[in-house]
């Protein structure tokens, strides 16, 4: 057996750091019909109907609610979008990109 000798390297970092993922966000308003919100979280999001359903009115009900997370580029496309297409129909609906902590 050879003998092995293990150097420590502190200085050195991983190479491979993860990309910092965004969340996109509902936001309640007083105008945008629910069956609109749903509808759009199945389009955008590509959710099921009871799972577009729970997001909804917990923004409804919270004022926000968190649907996902992704690469940044996604993240932004997405919540403008999303966004577009209720402004598109007149509601002030609104979805926002952050950085995770
Ligand atoms: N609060 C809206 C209403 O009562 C429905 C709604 C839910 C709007 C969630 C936006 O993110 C939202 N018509």
């Amino acid at each position: 057996m050879p003998d092995v000798t293990i150097i420590a390297r502190p200085d050195v970092k991983p190479k491979t750091e993860r990309p910092r993922l965004y969340k996109v966000i509902l936001i309640n308003d007083d105008y945008t019909p629910r069956d609109f919100v749903v509808m759009v979280l199945k389009v955008e999001f590509r959710m099921g109907a009871s799972k577009a359903q729970g997001v909804m009115l917990t923004a409804h009900r919270l004022g926000s609610c968190l649907i996902s997370v992704y690469p940044k580029d996604v993240a932004e496309t997405k919540a403008t979008r999303a966004t577009e297409a209720g402004r598109a129909r007149g509601f002030p609906l609104q979805f926002t990109a952050e950085p995770e902590e």
